[in-house]
């Protein structure tokens, strides 16, 4: 068997810690979720001897976790980080420092932390220390699940994906019909995925009073990943007795609305268990930059959108759409004599700047997600 090319196992080994920082992604808070593996990399085959992920909440971050918890003397070993190893004292050391301490031999990482305290210094730290380092290993591949925490530190504000479900015929809806399905239980299935992805879900209070929708993650063994729930109700028109708020208590819940919400509506939110964020205005509507900005402050890094009509146009209207995840059902909904919902987008007109990276079929319907291309 010949040995295999040294370039092509160091992205193996780094798509293998990509994939376990995945993990904890979206449970980290601010901090990224990152993972750290240690390789014995003086036998053959190379054997992994250490692994870490951050920890729940943020802390400790992933390097001293595999350190701590290495099967053997990581003396000698080479360390695979997703992120550029951090170089400041914060609540915990420098994890370049640790790698230091622990005799790490060589390093590869995939990200450089765009943090300020860290970007450059944590790779500059390691150099010093007679480190080998080798940066951006399969960076397209780690990007994905750092893409909020990067946004967050670069444009201050939460990342949003909208996600919008089209039938054959272009509708997301029916006007007073309620919840209909427009895929199948496999392609809801997937939405449900993106939810447990997700810091926070968001939805209008339109979408509260026509769907009354429970808006958790109800996968098998996923339940507790259900995201913070975040409704946008500029006029305190969704009903107390709708499901998010019956169940607040449960799984957290914001209501977003200006300042001056009546104080008979704000107490008997708050004994239900839901918090209230106020918000700025403008034009009448939630003014949605600030907004996510606040969000992205209160650790709700990634945002998805998933309701209705009006609140997706806002978002794509003002440009704060990162992520547009597009559903396409097979059936067709628009001929029971009710009012169709007409989708600000659909497979043949996604707005220009997006550019579709992944796509999935799904027993009839199919899933297509793009990306915004910014500039920077
Ligand atoms: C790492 N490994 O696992 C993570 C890192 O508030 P602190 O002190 O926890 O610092 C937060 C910063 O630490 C965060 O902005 C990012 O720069 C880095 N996260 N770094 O070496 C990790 N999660
Ligand atoms: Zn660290």
């Amino acid at each position: 068997m010949t040995a295999e090319p040294k370039s092509r196992a160091d992205k193996r080994f780094m798509g293998a810690a990509i994939r376990f920082a995945r993990r904890h992604q979206g449970l980290t808070g601010t901090n990224p979720s990152v993972s750290c593996i240690l390789m014995d990399e003086a036998v053959s085959p190379p054997r992994i001897i250490g692994a870490g992920v951050t920890a729940l909440g943020g802390r400790p971050h992933a390097e001293p976790l595999a350190i701590e918890h290495a099967l053997a003397d990581p003396r000698g070993a080479v360390a695979y980080v997703t992120l550029e190893p951090c170089a400041h004292h914060g609540r915990t050391p420098p994890c370049a420092q640790a790698l230091i301490d622990a005799g790490i031999n060589r390093v590869f990482t995939s990200i450089v932390d765009p943090d300020g305290r860290v970007s450059g210094k944590g790779h500059a730290m390691l150099r010093e220390a007679g480190i080998e380092v080798s940066e951006r290993i399969a960076a397209d591949y780690a990007h994905p699940g750092l893409a909020a925490y990067l946004n967050q530190k670069t444009t201050n504000r939460a990342q949003v994906t909208l996600k919008l479900a089209v039938s054959g015929d272009g509708y997301l809806g029916l006007e007073g019909a309620g919840q209909i399905a427009i895929t199948d239980q496999v392609a809801r299935s997937q939405s449900h995925l993106l939810r447990a992805n997700h810091h926070a879900i968001m939805v209008g209070a339109g979408t509260i009073c026509e769907d009354d929708p429970s808006l958790n993650c109800r996968l098998p063994g996923l339940e507790g990943r259900s995201p913070v729930r975040v409704i946008l109700d500029a006029n305190g028109r969704s009903p107390l007795d709708a499901t998010v708020f019956k169940t607040a208590d449960k799984i957290r819940t914001i209501m977003v609305a200006p300042h001056d919400l009546e104080a008979s509506r704000r107490n008997a939110l708050a004994q239900l268990g839901c918090e209230f964020l106020a918000c700025e205005m403008g034009k009448g509507l939630i003014a949605l930059p600030e907004l996510l900005e606040d969000l992205g402050a209160m650790g709700l890094v990634s945002i998805l959108v998933e309701g209705g009509a009006a609140l997706a146009r806002s978002f794509l209207e003002e440009d704060l759409v990162d992520e547009l995840v597009l559903f396409e059902g097979g059936m067709k909904i628009a001929s029971s004599g009710k009012k169709a919902v007409a989708s600000p987008v659909s497979p043949g007109n996604v707005p220009s700047g997006f550019e579709a990276d992944y796509h999935l079929e799904l027993c009839g319907d199919r899933m297509t997600r793009y990306r915004r291309i910014r500039n920077s």
